[in-house]
């Protein structure tokens, strides 16, 4: 069964990948004046991830999708992030987004679907 499972991902991840790759959200048109600024509101968040990981590219995609430059964290192959993300936030999990608050305290934010709807009620057009 588990080397079902493995063939199943081999796979799946390449393809999703692929259509990621193939359907990727435009970038939003703004002055690089705006994406500044935004670059400078989004300099707190850092998203620990794994390349392939599906949730991963739907969480990568809506940074796309806002346009927000927030650094990618390597949890897969970066032993810093990796032991950095279960140490600090508490479990092995992706994708995770590290948020520096402005009083210095960091917020962990687990679940794709959370970090989707924090991306998008403060940086999103309608949000
Ligand atoms: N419900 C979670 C699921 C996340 C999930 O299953 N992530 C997998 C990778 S695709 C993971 O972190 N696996 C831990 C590991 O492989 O060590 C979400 O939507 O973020």
């Amino acid at each position: 069964m588990k080397i079902l499972f493995k063939i199943i991902r081999a796979i799946l991840q390449p393809l999703i990948l692929l259509v990621d790759r193939l359907t990727r959200p435009a970038w939003p048109a703004r002055s690089p004046q705006e994406q500044a600024v935004l670059d400078q509101k989004t300099s707190n968040l850092a998203l620990y991830q794994f390349h392939s990981c599906p949730f991963c590219v739907i969480t990568r995609r809506t940074l796309r999708r806002l346009g927000l430059n927030v650094e990618l964290r390597d949890a897969q192959n970066d032993p810093q992030w990796s032991s950095e993300l279960i140490e600090q936030g508490g479990k092995r999990q992706v994708p995770c987004l590290r948020i520096t608050k402005e009083d210095g305290e960091v917020e962990w934010l687990y679940e794709s679907k959370e970090i989707r709807r924090y991306l998008q009620e403060r940086y999103g057009e309608t949000g």
